[in-house]
């Protein structure tokens, strides 16, 4: 079996590379990845030299290269991660989310008709179903949810994954779809969340919260998702869609206060900051489909995770420190420089 894993050196991608080095000794693994600032080749490091992976740096969007990584490999499968993925770059400029969620996912599609293959799998977020009421516990996103998009990265996302269902329907392109929560672990990205919030707790410097806290996400270990991405293109059915959430729902102040407890930080560090515009209330994720189809379910509680992931952070110092001493910093300055 051979798979193209797209976006591979970014956070989940590259946790998919290592499950399925791990569980699969006898499966070839090509990650193809362009390497934009959120992609990290000294992440895959421990898999460079491993006879049964290989590297690839290519755009998805870059026709050419794709078609003749296919001629190359002739995969069996495509899981496509690449993409842009920061809710807040998409809306200071969202001209690189089209090209490479919307055109780079149909240029991918495009070589597997080209080519054939077994299996394209498309990995999309519970974002292009838009937020619940906070007040409305009750109130769940499943395979069902209307498409209700908020931001220009979310509307990215569904625009890809209505044209994976088309290229399905239209021609009989064997694909699936998973649509994930909110991802925590190793090699998170520090512009996200958690990472943010542990790498400025480090350094004593604030902890910017958006509005007041309240927004709730629903927290999912990345190895979880890994298990879940697994089983799909395995066992899932060719042409549906599949919900992937542990039933964890925090708001954004709660995890703060977490993070601070558990490094020991006060929190006097957190900072209340301007919303986001459009900010999304609530995801909360059924999982009841992938449960009872493919008997998935979440194996890491998230005060495990939590610590874990923590850990993590303090004994990989490096891997963060370069990321955030470089480009970051503009980027940092710019998104909370004087945001009151
Ligand atoms: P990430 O930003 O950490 O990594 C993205 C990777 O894609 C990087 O390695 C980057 O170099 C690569 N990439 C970007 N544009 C590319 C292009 N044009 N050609 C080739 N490679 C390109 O993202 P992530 O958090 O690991 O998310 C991976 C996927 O999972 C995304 O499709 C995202 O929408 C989806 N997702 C993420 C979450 C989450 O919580 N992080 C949840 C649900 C779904
Ligand atoms: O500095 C911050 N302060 C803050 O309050 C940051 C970076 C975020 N937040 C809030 C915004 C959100 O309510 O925290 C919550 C989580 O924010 P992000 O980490 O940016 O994630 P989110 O916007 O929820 O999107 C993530 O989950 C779904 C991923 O980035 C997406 O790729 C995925 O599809």
């Amino acid at each position: 079996m051979t798979i193209i894993v797209t976006g591979g050196a970014g956070f989940i991608g590259s946790n998919f590379v290592f499950h399925m080095l791990n569980k699969y000794p006898d499966y070839r693994i090509i990650c193809l990845d362009k390497l934009t600032y959120a992609g990290n080749l000294s992440t895959l490091k421990t898999v460079m030299d491993n006879p049964n992976f290989r590297f690839v740096k290519a755009d998805i969007c870059d026709r050419e290269a794709v078609n003749k990584l296919f001629e190359e490999e002739k995969p069996d499968m495509v899981v496509n991660f690449a993409a842009e993925s920061h809710v807040d770059r998409s809306i200071e400029d969202p001209e690189v989310f089209l090209r490479t969620n919307i055109l780079g996912t149909a240029t991918l599609m495009d070589a597997c008709r080209k080519y054939g293959i077994k299996r394209y799998h498309q990995v999309s977020t519970d974002e292009v179903y838009g937020d619940l009421p906070i007040d409305r516990p009750d109130m769940f996103f499943t395979e069902e949810t209307p498409i209700k998009t908020s931001s220009p990265y979310s509307s990215s996302k569904a625009g890809a994954d209505l044209l994976v269902l088309a290229y399905h329907r239209t021609y009989n392109l064997p694909v699936s779809v998973s649509r994930c929560s909110n991802n925590y672990g190793p090699y998170h990205f520090p512009e996200k969340l958690i990472p943010l919030m542990i790498a400025n707790a480090l350094a004593d410097k604030p902890l910017p919260v958006y509005g007041k806290g309240e927004n709730i996400r629903d927290w999912l270990y990345v190895e979880d998702h890994c298990r879940a991405i697994d089983l799909i293109i395995h066992n899932g059915k060719v042409g549906e869609v599949y919900n992937v959430g542990g039933h964890n729902e925090m708001s954004n102040i709660e995890i703060v206060k977490l993070i601070l407890k558990e490094l020991g930080k006060p929190e006097s560090l957190i900072t209340f900051v301007a919303d986001r515009k459009g900010h999304d209330l609530r995801y909360a994720i059924d999982p009841a489909k992938i449960s009872r189809e493919l008997g998935w379910l979440p194996e890491t509680k998230f005060c495990d995770g939590l610590k874990k992931t923590i850990k993590w952070y303090l004994e990989n110092r490096e891997w963060w420190q370069e990321i955030i001493s470089g480009e970051y910093k503009d980027y940092y300055a710019k998104m909370y420089g004087d945001r009151k």
